[in-house]
């Protein structure tokens, strides 16, 4: 069964849209966040907290971490990613284009594809369209991403411009190539092609253009959150948001802050993954209902109230503040699990209150407090 996208209510004072994206590993309420599990794990959480705790409804992995280890081969003969980390909902995977170009210790892009060393051992790799098609089938994810070079944010208009025709070119051949295969676990896959062009504007009105006419079931915007000005990231985003189908999800890949992901959703963005809040939870970085925490700040040391009292998740209740200090003080590993299972909550708290404000019809007002609440430092 291919992906279907229903859009069930669009907001009338801003872009923002709530929806349901189905798949054949169930269904998925937008706007959404996807908590990211690079390696087969989202780091520190089990799948049964996952479930349970979190309520993900879709995770995200990663296609060059998956290919280095464990490899296709094992992920082939465990029937996919799904069976191998005993995950039963939807999964999207990254193809490697982001990863290649912030991971890998050496790289060259060629037309053919991008030769590159294993940032494990140094090993030699080629990571082409058709290949990395090749590995996102032995994964064996419901949504698979197209490969793109994602240039540097500071990138010049030439630059831009030529690594811009060559992921279009790359788009074809990815097309051209899943066209050709099967899938091997009985299930379609989605290929989601991905908007580039840094911060120029006809570039970027270009590439969603180029996007849009493969009426592809779902679009992404990538080259985003690489260093440009927030300001910058918000006005791409409106742009490409405008020229990308209304009736197809939309995903902003690597955004970012709970404040980019309000904003964002409101200029019409239906899907999100970003590694922070599990890679600052487990520096002691919290989110919270009331804003920002630095767990480790001498100033919690006693503090016995919850984490989080204003999250429904038990794990925000269970646990205080002093408690989970001395956790990250004393380098227990407890604490990373609590910080990331916190945050992810929250990620995920947020987005479906956002869903729920949409619904309403009040999600700009309840957005502009939110926004001011969630950025306070505690
Ligand atoms: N391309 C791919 N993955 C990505 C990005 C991209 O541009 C980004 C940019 N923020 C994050 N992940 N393939």
């Amino acid at each position: 069964m291919a992906l279907s996208f229903s859009l069930e209510h669009t907001d009338a004072d801003s872009k923002a849209r709530a929806g349901k994206i189905t798949t054949a590993h169930g269904e998925i309420s937008t706007p959404i966040f996807m908590p990211v599990g690079t390696a087969g794990s989202v780091k520190a959480v089990t799948q049964q907290q996952l479930y349970q705790e979190v309520k993900a409804q879709i995770i995200l992995g990663n296609t060059y971490h998956l290919y280095l280890r464990p490899g296709i081969e094992i992920l082939n003969k465990a029937g996919g990613l799904h069976g191998f980390m005993h995950w039963d909902k939807p999964i999207l995977t990254d193809s490697g284009g982001y990863q290649v170009f912030s991971l890998a210790q050496s790289r060259k892009i060629k037309e053919e594809g991008v030769l590159f060393q294993s940032h494990i051992d140094g090993s030699r790799h080629l990571f082409s369209p058709e290949k990395v098609m090749d590995i996102q089938r032995n994964i064996g994810a419901d949504i698979i991403m197209a490969f793109d070079e994602c240039p540097p944010g500071q990138s010049e208009y030439n630059y831009a411009k030529n690594s811009l025709m060559l992921t279009q070119r790359w788009l074809d051949r990815c097309i051209n190539h899943l066209n050709s295969t099967e899938p091997l676990y009985g299930y379609e896959q989605n290929l989601f092609p991905i908007v580039q062009g840094n911060q120029f504007h006809d570039l970027r009105k270009m590439s969603c253009e180029y996007v849009a006419s493969k009426q592809a079931p779902g679009n992404a915007i990538g080259g985003l959150s690489v260093g440009e000005p927030e300001a910058v990231m918000y006005e791409i985003t409106a742009l490409c948001c405008e020229h990308l189908p209304a009736d197809k999800p939309r995903y902003l890949m690597g955004v970012g802050t709970p404040w980019n992901i309000l904003e964002c959703i409101s200029l019409g963005v239906d899907m999100f993954d970003c590694v922070m809040p599990t890679r600052n939870g487990r520096n002691g970085m919290l989110f919270t209902t009331n804003g920002v925490i630095n767990i480790k700040n001498k100033k919690w040391a006693d503090d016995f109230t919850p984490i989080d009292e204003g999250l429904p998740n038990e794990i925000s209740h269970y646990y205080t503040k002093a408690y989970l200090r001395h956790l990250f003080v004393a380098g227990e590993l407890l604490g990373l699990t609590i910080a990331s299972l916190q945050n992810l909550c929250f990620y995920l708290w947020l987005v479906s209150e956002a869903r729920k404000e949409i619904i309403k019809g009040t999600f700009t007002s309840w957005k502009n407090a939110m926004t001011e609440q969630l950025k306070q430092r505690l």
